[in-house]
């Protein structure tokens, strides 16, 4: 049977790979237009200022833009229903203040992005500069009277938004259990606080805008680079008081969005004006200074975690405080909100922690605004728990490993509601790590350790686990107070005179090989060959409306709605073909390119000819053409919940701080895979990302909210160098309430490693014996903070066995 070689369960080649590996992808820079002039941004080099003025040259008169020539610009607005979040106007071009580095103030255009950037230097900026919020914690300590962070002295209120009472977005208390039993049952306390800091989404491809005026159909063309083409058409929309029927938004070919692409940023509003105003295409590129600069910057967590345990390690309550440093503005369409929200509902992760509480505070800063990246708010709350699951162990005097197990949900829990509301489905969690342990055989790097090195590095093992809420749909949504609720996906089959099949899908795929999955999963409905089979995604015009790509949603939601049209279209094959083969529909089936009856096949090309050339072959009461749209929401609107063990080795320098990864392992379940070896490719690229998070990507800030990393030199991204081969071990729990079983999977990768290695850090410092605690609770663990941590473990006394 075919679809045995290229349906579901099959490592098919990505389709995609054909026009990649040989450099012809079609990204939106590559789009050239008659007529196209070039953008280049003014942007604000201070952190917060007041305009006073703009200066433009009078020979750069008609070329420059500030918000008072486009007018027709709205401001961006977040309709967010959570209550009692503040939420600020976001004008595209800035009006009277600026609130980060970076913020657009006028756009200037030109034959060559070159001009462009000349004109855009010859602008003025008169500014009257203010001091700046830069440090999230002390505005919560400053500013919110239950947290218990607040030790420091009040500070100077500063405001980033004028009329807004203080600098908080908004504060919330995740709860369950009785917290305060726990703290007065518990025979051991650990108390930690954990950073993850700032750091860049950093996509191959940057964001990219080219956007024209179609006459013919009185409508403006919008080619982005982005995740989300359907609901960017929404964006604009609302933001250019167009009508939708005026847009079309293209996402051609992405170079990786990762999150920050799923939010609408102010260049494309301004850029799709432009094309409409000046009556020409209009381009705009960001080159990497902006993108490190501009778009949505991520992680930027501070959280203060207590666990209370008995003896055995047990945990039974959590204790939490979460700061999230959400930046000047909101993203649209959800805001600055999720990002903490989602850590406090993760932070107990994969446990029956009974007893929880988590004070969560999403802060303004005058930094650029936090978007999404993968994992969202994820990777620190595991960073949080699973270090002090390590921890706890550590006081109880037992392996990490053990105690992250009697800690975990047990299969015959499930489904299990987490003290923090979330809806875990299925799954044997504990297993999970032992899996892990074996890939990297544990019993022989713990014999490795007791050996030493001889080069008196010490080695290292830590583990991290975590269930990931992946494809959550309508009912997710609505309880986080979501403005728009990414409830189902659509798909539109169409198969054409010759037997070809045409998905027409509102998602949108950026290298998660959406077109060979979804491919196979109609060939598994229809015995088409995938190799037959085109998906149209990425663009509003040729697509029904969809949500696009994030969330690990597109597999299921995608997947579900292409499974239930697939399966319209083959209700009608069989009924034509049934009445060609003069046989019941109830004999035939569909399979292998053809619906075969008792006494003979007829070829699904031959059905598709009858359908649309040939409809004095159709039965009485059957409509021509071979076209069905779906729409497709899983059973559970919660999340079905992928869950997976990493597994880090590392080698640390005692004298340098430097971090050398040895080994690391993923074993992981994501239910039913469509294509096993895209699944690997997916954790693996996940996983490089979460070592960049662990160990080198960072944006720091100075006091005057200067970002100091702004080129790849001082912004670290690991390479193939830095990284071992990933060994993943695959679990198999199909999901309940989804097609086939399947199960999200995207982000997991990213989730762990950070945990997996600050954990294997832990361990590796362990053998040094120092007096007090070497250990690092911050992200990247960078030699400086390595070594800094060595130096306060051993608190100014002289270290044993180290020749000076
Ligand atoms: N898949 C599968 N079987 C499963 C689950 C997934 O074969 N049971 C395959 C599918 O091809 C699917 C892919 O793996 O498209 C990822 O699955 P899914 O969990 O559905 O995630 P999405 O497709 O919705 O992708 C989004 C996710 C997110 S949220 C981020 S962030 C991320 C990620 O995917 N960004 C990426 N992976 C990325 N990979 C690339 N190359 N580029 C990005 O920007
Ligand atoms: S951060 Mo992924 O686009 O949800």
């Amino acid at each position: 049977m075919a679809h045995e070689r290229s349906g579901i369960g099959a490592s098919l080649p990505r389709k995609e790979d054909a026009r990649h590996l040989v450099g012809r992808g079609e990204f939106t820079a590559d789009l050239k237009a008659p007529g196209m002039i070039e953008a280049a941004f003014v942007r604000s080099p201070h952190a917060h200022a007041r305009i006073r003025n703009i200066a433009v040259p009078p020979e750069a008169k008609g070329c420059v833009f500030t918000a008072a020539d486009l007018p027709q610009i709205r401001p961006i607005r977040i309709a967010t229903q959570a209550a009692g979040m503040k939420s600020p106007l976001w004008p595209p071009l800035a009006t009277d203040k600026v609130r980060y580095v970076g913020e657009a103030i006028a756009v200037c255009l030109a034959p060559t992005r070159a001009e462009a950037e000349d004109l855009a230097n010859a602008v003025m900026v008169d500014f009257e500069v203010l001091p700046a919020v830069v440090d999230a914690a002390r505005e919560v300590r400053a500013n919110s009277a239950r947290s218990e962070i607040a030790r420091g002295p009040q500070d100077g209120r500063v405001l980033v938004h004028e009329g807004w009472s203080d600098n908080l977005y908004i504060e919330r208390v995740v709860e369950g259990g009785d917290i305060a039993a726990a703290a007065r049952a518990a025979a051991i306390t650990v108390t930690r606080e954990f950073r993850m800091n700032r750091q860049s989404g950093l996509p191959l491809e940057g964001r990219a805008v080219v956007a024209w005026h179609d006459h013919r159909l009185d409508e403006i063309v919008v080619h982005a680079s982005t995740q989300t083409p359907h609901t960017m058409r929404v964006a604009l929309a609302e933001f250019l008081g167009l009508e939708a029927r005026r847009i079309r938004v293209v996402a051609p070919d992405v170079g990786g969005g990762f999150g920050p692409k799923a939010r609408l940023y102010p260049e494309e509003i301004i850029i799709a004006a432009l094309a409409l105003h000046c009556d020409r295409p209009v381009r705009w590129v960001e080159d990497r200074g902006e993108h490190l600069l501009t778009a949505a910057h991520t992680r930027g967590h501070y959280c203060r975690v207590t666990a209370y345990a008995d003896r055995d390690g047990r945990i039974i309550g959590v204790d939490a405080e979460i700061v999230v440093d959400a930046g000047a503005y909101g993203m649209w369409p959800q805001g600055p909100y999720s990002e903490a929200a989602m850590a406090a509902r993760n932070l107990p992760g994969p446990y029956t922690i009974p007893n929880y509480r988590a004070r969560h505070y999403t802060v303004a800063t005058n930094k650029g605004p936090l978007g999404p990246y993968r994992g969202v708010g994820r990777p620190s709350a595991c960073f949080a728990i699973e270090r002090i699951v390590d921890e706890v162990a550590r006081a109880v005097g037992r392996d990490p490993v053990e105690v992250r197990i009697s800690n975990m949900v047990p299969p015959a829990a499930m489904p299990f509601t987490t003290v923090a509301g979330m809806h875990l489905d299925n799954g044997d969690y504990a297993a999970s790590v032992r899996l892990c342990a074996e890939l990297l055989d544990l019993p022989a790097v713990r014999a490795r350790q007791s050996r030493g090195e001889a080069d008196g590095r010490l080695v290292g093992i830590g583990f991290a686990s975590f269930a990931e809420q992946t494809a959550h749909g309508a009912a997710e949504f609505v309880s986080r107070g979501a403005a728009i609720i990414p409830g189902y996906e659509s798909c539109t089959a169409r198969i054409l005179t010759d037997g070809s099949l045409v998905l027409m899908v509102g998602i949108q795929s950026h290298g998660q090989g959406l077109e060979t999955t979804l491919s196979q999963i109609a060939a598994h409905e229809l015995g088409i060959d995938p190799a037959h089979i085109s998906v149209r995604h990425g663009d509003t015009e040729s697509t029904a409306f969809g949500f696009g790509t994030f969330a690990s949603r597109s597999m299921v939601m995608a997947g579900g709605a292409v499974a239930r049209a697939s399966r319209m279209l083959r209700d009608k094959l069989c009924r034509i073909g049934a009445h060609l083969l003069q046989c019941d529909v109830a004999e035939v089936q569909c399979a292998d390119g053809a619906v075969r009856g008792p006494r003979g096949e007829v070829a699904i090309a031959e059905i598709a000819r009858v359908a649309h050339l040939r409809m004095d072959g159709l039965p009485p009461g059957v409509e021509p053409l071979l076209d069905a749209t779906a729409t497709y929401e899983p059973a559970i609107g919660t999340g079905v919940f992928s869950y997976a063990t990493h597994g880090a080795v590392v080698a640390v320098d005692p004298e340098t701080g430097f971090v050398e990864l040895l080994d690391f392992a993923v074993a992981e379940d994501c239910g039913t895979m469509v294509n096993p070896m895209i699944v690997e490719g997916q954790i693996r690229g996940g996983v490089v990302q979460g070592i960049g998070t662990a160990l080198y990507e960072e944006i720091p800030y100075d006091e005057q909210g200067q970002p100091q990393a702004g080129t790849l030199a001082d912004y670290l991204v690991p390479s193939a160098a830095e990284t071992p081969a990933i060994k993943i071990g695959h679990l198999h729990t199909p999901a309940v309430a989804t097609e086939y079983g399947m199960k999200g999977m995207g982000e997991g990768g990213a989730v762990a490693p950070p945990a997996a290695i600050a954990n294997a850090v832990r361990d590796a410092l362990a053998a040094l014996g120092a007096p007090g605690r070497a250990e690092v609770n911050e992200t990247p663990l960078t030699p400086r903070r390595v070594a800094a941590a060595i130096e306060r473990a051993w608190a100014g006394r002289p270290r044993q066995g180290r020749v000076d």
